[in-house]
């Protein structure tokens, strides 16, 4: 009987300390589906955050370096600018890449770093309780925000895609999510899109997943999935904001 379905080989045969229903699990193996196609594996370094991919290296089969607390743009630019051959991403959550990263982040994007991020927006700061991170919604209970984010003392929430897809040195900025079969392979053909623009020298790519912590939310994971649909994508739309192959095009 043929296989058709199976282990990438970049993502190691491990368990994970990843929560029942988190997304953290199944953007990894679309991270690294993408890097067995490409047959980079031996060539591909990936920077870890803060959060609750803090571990990510145990479970990557390229080589990974950890820059905790919103520095892995910075760590990127460095291995890529001092062996070009590398294909660099960063893997980032988005306490680590929207609040204590902010400046990595932004500043990457302005210098047309040629690397990939992906970032993995889950709302909520996992790894530390649920605390509000900067993409808490407007009126969602948090750790730290008991009677709803409210956005005149807390702000508003940050909107990556859109605040990336500004800079002249970027060269994709595309939202997506994993709550239905179709939203993951929309996923994974945007991850590979941003590593064939790494790979071709098109500048930095940045890949914003919306995923879910059924942990820190209070509820299932199918009742987390569902909250991705209900809440978080009608807030932040998915779709490309900026793709220099293709021109710029509406958010869908
Ligand atoms: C200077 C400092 N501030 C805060 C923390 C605590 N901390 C560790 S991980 C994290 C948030 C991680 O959240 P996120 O990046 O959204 O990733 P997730 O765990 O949700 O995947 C925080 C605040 C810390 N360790 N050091
Ligand atoms: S706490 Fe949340 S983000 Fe962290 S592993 Fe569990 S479900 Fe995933």
């Amino acid at each position: 009987m043929s296989v058709i379905f199976k282990r990438p080989h970049a993502l190691l045969d491990v368990p994970t300390h990843y929560c029942p229903g988190c997304g953290h699990g199944i953007i990894h193996r679309l991270v690294a589906e993408v890097i067995d196609e490409m047959g980079i594996e031996g060539e591909t370094v990936g920077i870890c955050p803060v959060g609750c991919a803090v571990m990510a290296y145990d479970y990557f089969g390229c080589d990974m370096v950890e820059a905790p607390h919103g520095r892995a743009p910075a760590v990127a630019t460095g291995v890529k600018r001092s062996n070009p051959n590398l294909h660099v991403f960063t893997y980032q959550g988005d306490g680590d890449l929207a609040a204590i990263g902010t400046a990595e982040t932004v500043h990457s994007g302005t210098r047309g770093e040629n690397i990939v991020i992906i970032f993995v927006n889950n709302t909520t700061y996992g790894m530390t309780g649920g605390q509000m991170a900067p993409t808490t919604l407007p009126g969602q209970v948090t750790q730290t925000t008991p009677y709803g984010r409210d956005v005149h003392t807390a702000g508003h929430p940050v909107k990556i895609c859109e605040l990336m897809s500004t800079l002249d040195g970027v060269a994709l900025a595309q939202r997506v999510a994993i709550d239905s079969p179709a939203h993951i392979r929309e996923a994974k053909n945007a991850i590979r899109k941003a590593f064939d623009n790494e790979a071709n020298g098109r500048g930095l790519s940045i890949v914003e997943v919306l995923s879910t912590c059924p942990t820190n939310w209070g509820v299932t994971p199918a009742e987390a999935m569902e909250f991705v649909r209900s809440d978080m994508i009608p807030y932040y739309p998915l779709g490309v904001y900026k793709d220099v192959t293709a021109g710029e095009k509406e958010a869908r």
